[in-house]
């Protein structure tokens, strides 16, 4: 019967999706960042690009996915507007930054509606 083989494709999809993202699995992570973590760079970047292993979610006119900047003495870096692409949060500094470490610490929210914080750190000689 036809209904037979729709229920069965339904419990083989519900079966699927239960298994891709169990509790045991790791929900969006940093896969690669520039800055790298740890970096020490003999120049301003010219921008910070985060990339997660899932795409973010976006909604309008809310600032879900951020980065923080924060310089030397603990002065907060002045950053343009937040871009999302897909995987992807980056920005750019409003100005070149001057030597000293920095860290960048971000809080992003994936499609799957988990939230991901983390940070890290760069120098500049
Ligand atoms: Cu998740």
């Amino acid at each position: 019967m036809r209904s037979v083989g729709i229920k069965v494709f339904v419990a083989i999809i519900c079966a699927l999706l239960l298994t891709s993202h169990t509790p045991a699995m790791a929900h969006t992570a940093l896969v690669s960042s520039s800055p790298r973590n740890g970096a020490i760079l003999q120049a301003s970047p010219k921008n910070f690009v985060l990339r997660f292993s899932e795409t973010l979610a976006q909604i309008d006119g809310k600032k879900i996915n951020t980065m923080k900047v924060m310089g030397p003495s603990k002065v907060r870096v002045k950053l343009n507007a937040m871009k999302v692409m897909k995987t992807s949060l980056s920005t750019t500094p409003l100005q070149p930054l001057t030597i000293g470490r920095y860290e960048i610490s971000y809080r992003v929210v994936a499609k799957d509606g988990h939230t991901l914080k983390g940070n890290l750190r760069f120098t500049i000689k």
